[in-house]
């Protein structure tokens, strides 16, 4: 799973990156694309983690790109190379710049380049679907795909994306090979000066962000940063003195796994606590599948106990003992915090 930080030169995505996933890219200058690792922060896995005492603990992990917001010379806004890279990520992290920053054209204005960037992404997915339209005819294509191409370009002249669609509107198995842009999830981190990290977002820019199908968060990446080098129990003290219960990275990094539909299953024992990322909707046996092809070949059950189960009592021998723990077939849709234990033959 990868998302990529885009946005503007100089609206804080190299330092967001690096406070993320602890690397130390040079900020402030143009830079190459970079990925790095994030642990998907999540206490259910300390909690699990406590109970066990493992030789090992695994947390869920994402990928996150931070793409250089690279100014183009043959367009307004960002470089063809840039939309590139954009190209390639599943989800879009745009980073807005919310301070003043002297090195940038410009005074800090979210909500411009918050539709700057949209209407960039509308314009390449308008001239990628009227290339389509007009090779056409050559291409054989079908009158069903000509149709929805033709309602697509529609949604784009009026100046809409294509993720605010409903499934009824647009079926999204079509799109897969076309990589458009506005399909894409959007979710939209405020950058801020430090004095006004907590202030929510504004009503207009909050509506903004709505009526793009996106979701929004405001942090302060030099916050964040000065958050993530402090000690645990350091780092508690401060964000309360901010007001905060949790760091804005860690809510952005949980809220980005769910924007993805993404969710996660345990594995728990002596050795390892581990956590698995799932697509929501999937089958127990596609999901034995992640742990190894072993137990998805042979299958025969799943065991099977809520996160919340478990915890209220403490042990899998007491949630047996009370006829809680579930036994589930290959079909079982598996849930978030699910403790999944597989019995397979092979
Ligand atoms: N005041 C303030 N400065 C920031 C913040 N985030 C980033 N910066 C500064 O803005 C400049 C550009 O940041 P950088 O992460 O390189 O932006 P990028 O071009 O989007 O990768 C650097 O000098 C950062 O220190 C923030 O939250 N508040
Ligand atoms: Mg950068």
């Amino acid at each position: 799973m990868k998302i990529g930080l885009v946005g503007y030169a100089g609206s804080g995505k190299t330092t967001v990156f690096n406070t993320m996933t602890r690397l130390a890219v040079p900020v402030g200058y143009g830079g190459e694309v970079r990925l790095g690792t994030v642990r998907v922060p999540d206490e259910r896995i300390e909690q699990l983690s406590g109970i066990f005492n493992p030789k090992k603990t695994t947390y869920a992990e994402m990928i996150f790109c931070d793409v250089p917001g690279e100014r183009g010379a043959e367009r307004k806004g960002l470089s063809t190379r840039a939309f590139v890279t954009i190209r390639q990520q599943e989800a879009l992290a745009l980073v807005l710049r919310d301070f003043e920053n002297p090195t940038v054209e410009g005074i800090a204005d979210p909500l411009r380049d918050l539709n700057g960037f949209s209407d960039e992404c509308i314009l390449a997915d308008l001239e990628l679907v009227e290339g389509l339209l007009t090779r056409a005819r050559k291409d054989n294509m079908s009158p069903a795909d000509r149709d929805r191409l033709e309602s697509m370009r529609g949604v784009l002249e009026d100046g809409r994306p294509l993720r605010t669609l409903s499934a009824d509107e647009l079926d999204r198995d079509c799109l897969k090979g076309y990589q458009l842009l506005t399909d894409r999830p959007l979710f939209v981190v405020v950058n801020r000066d430090e004095d006004r990290a907590a202030d929510p977002l504004p009503d207009n820019l909050a509506a903004r962000i709505h009526e793009l199908g996106a979701v929004g968060l405001a942090l302060s990446a030099t916050v964040e940063a000065e958050i993530a080098v402090l000690h645990t129990d350091d780092q508690a003290a401060f964000l309360q003195d901010l007001g905060l219960t949790e760091s804005a990275l860690a809510r952005f990094i949980r809220a980005a796994y769910g924007l993805l539909d993404l969710i996660s299953f345990f594995t728990v024992g002596e050795d390892e606590v581990r956590a698995w990322t799932i697509t929501r909707g999937m089958s127990a046996r596609k999901a034995a599948g992640k742990i190894h092809s072993d137990l998805e070949r042979g299958f025969i059950r799943a065991e099977v106990i809520p996160y919340e189960v478990f915890v209220e009592h403490g042990s899998e021998q007491v949630v047996r003992g009370v006829g809680l723990a579930q036994t589930e077939g290959k079909e079982y849709v598996v849930a978030d915090g699910d403790i999944m234990n597989v019995r397979f033959n092979v």
